[in-house]
């Protein structure tokens, strides 16, 4: 019995080690292909279909709206160095002052945000309607907001503060349903390989700069690149400081190849290459140049374009805190912007610039608030929608927007409107109302042939419209002429 016994287990154990090692060969097969891969399944993301960029677009294009945020050592002078101020922008003050990199630090030694509320930052932007967020992860100064293994020019180790802003703003987005994007900067005024522009490099000789640049990028750059899309899961990476002549077309192109490589569905803005036309910020048209949308700076494109862009804009004239800027732009500007911006086919990327201590400036506050307000009435207007075929706008005052595949489109009044006025594009469909988005009661309107749509408005309706209007969105379902 005991022999049956041993031999019955010796033969179990047999099946057992077979079991065992057949298990092990299947693993090592499977982690051979997954560790490298056949030529085939290497995508090459710059030949990706229409259908699959739309997919990976979508929910971008329907967002409209969404918040800039330009934060880090430079909101520490806020825009006067040495009992200075210094004119321009306020995150290019170590460039306009000249300041060396060593002493710039001091900065970033001062860096200490006690006041910073990730979660009421990440309520703020949800109140003011903004769908996705994009905040510096590093500017041209080189310091980076969160915890790099790269390097220690960052928020825990060289600053008294300590603790990983990206992390906690990530996490707050997160919990509000706001996509989380980050700015980098390609440009770096304080990586000694990186270091470009004459008062900033060290070497007298001109011609070492683009190869030490070439290691920053591949040791330096692209590994902090890594860090961020690994532990923050960004949507959008907006890159910058493309401009330098260090940084050539193909880097761009493989740039953006590696990004798409590390995360395949996030979206890259245009200064991942060399196409941009300046502060225009759409791709030159010939050529191959990388990224999914243009980005016009401080300007609106003054036509509707079919490709994606989107305005980035101040409220003020920095995107970097600045103590004494106080050039705020009105509730009524931003509002109008934003409108014209969608009725154009774009999203608009609005800046804050927080102070050192971690707090959004009141008047940015206000305006937020306000947008906020506006849109809670009339965001179907914006959100999901896409541009006439036609005419994006009637006159200087009216703008219309559509909403994506269905037979809704919004005439919206930058003024107040008169008690009767005629939309000539639109013929709505018989039989149905015309509402102003934030009232039940039905317009009277009539269509008449070669003459377009009357819309007459009560006076009792009218005699609402009020400073804090800003604009009137009308619903009108029909079809555009
Ligand atoms: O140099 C930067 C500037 O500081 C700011 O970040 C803007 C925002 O898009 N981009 C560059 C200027 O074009």
């Amino acid at each position: 019995m005991k022999l049956f016994l041993v031999k019955k287990k010796s033969l179990m154990q047999k099946k057992v080690y077979i079991l065992i090692l057949a298990i092990l060969i299947l693993s090592c097969q499977g982690e051979k292909r997954s560790n490298s891969p056949k030529a085939s399944q290497i995508i090459n993301y710059l030949e990706e279909t229409e259908t699959d960029f739309n997919a990976r677009m979508e929910w971008w294009r329907n967002a409209r709206f969404g918040m800039f945020i330009h934060w880090g050592a430079y909101a520490v002078p806020a825009g006067v160095h040495k009992g200075k101020e210094v004119k321009g922008i306020g995150e290019w003050i170590q460039y306009y002052e000249r300041i060396p990199a060593k002493e710039y630090e001091t900065y970033a030694k001062l860096f200490n945000p006690q006041e910073f509320d990730a979660d009421l930052w990440a309520k703020t932007m949800k109140e003011a309607g903004m769908q996705y967020v994009v905040i510096t992860s590093k500017h041209h100064d080189g310091f980076s907001l969160w915890d790099s293994k790269v390097s220690n020019y960052d928020i825990v180790d060289f600053s008294p503060y300590g603790k990983d802003i990206l992390k906690a703003l990530s996490l707050a987005c997160k919990k509000q349903g706001i996509k989380f994007g980050l700015y980098h900067s390609i440009m770096d005024w304080h990586h000694p390989d990186a270091q470009y522009d004459s008062f900033l490099r060290n070497e007298k000789d001109t011609i070492g700069y683009k190869e030490k640049f070439k290691v920053y990028l591949e040791n330096y750059m692209k590994p902090q690149v890594k860090e961020l899309v690994d532990n923050y899961d960004p949507s959008i990476l907006w890159f910058d400081g493309e401009w330098v002549d260090e940084f050539t077309h193909e880097q761009g192109k493989a740039l953006y190849q590696y990004v798409r490589t590390l995360k395949p569905d996030i979206l890259i803005n245009n200064r991942v290459d060399k196409g941009r036309q300046g502060m225009q910020g759409m791709n030159k048209k010939n050529g191959d140049y990388a990224g999914d949308f243009g980005t016009p700076e401080q300007e609106i494109l003054d036509k509707a374009a079919d490709s994606d862009w989107e305005s980035c804009m101040t409220m003020n004239d920095t995107w970097g805190y600045k103590k004494n800027d106080n050039n705020w732009k009105s509730s009524e500007v931003l509002i109008h912007n934003l409108i014209d911006v969608t009725a154009k086919g774009g999203n608009y990327l609005l800046n804050i610039g927080p102070t050192s201590d971690g707090v959004i400036p009141e008047p940015s506050l206000e305006r937020l608030k306000q947008m906020g307000e506006w849109l809670n009435t009339n965001g179907i207007a914006i959100y999901k929608t896409e541009r006439l075929q036609k005419n994006y706008k009637q006159g200087e005052n009216i703008r219309f927007t559509k909403k994506k595949g269905k037979d809704d489109f919004y005439a919206i009044t930058l003024k107040k409107p008169k008690a009767t006025f005629v939309i000539k594009n639109l013929k709505p469909r018989p039989n149905t109302n015309i509402y102003l988005l934030g009232n039940d009661s039905p317009i009277p309107w009539e269509f008449v042939e070669n003459e377009g749509l009357k819309i007459t408005i009560p006076k009792i309706l009218l005699d609402t419209w009020s400073k804090s209007s800003h604009a009137w969105a009308f619903h009108i379902k029909g079809k555009e002429l």
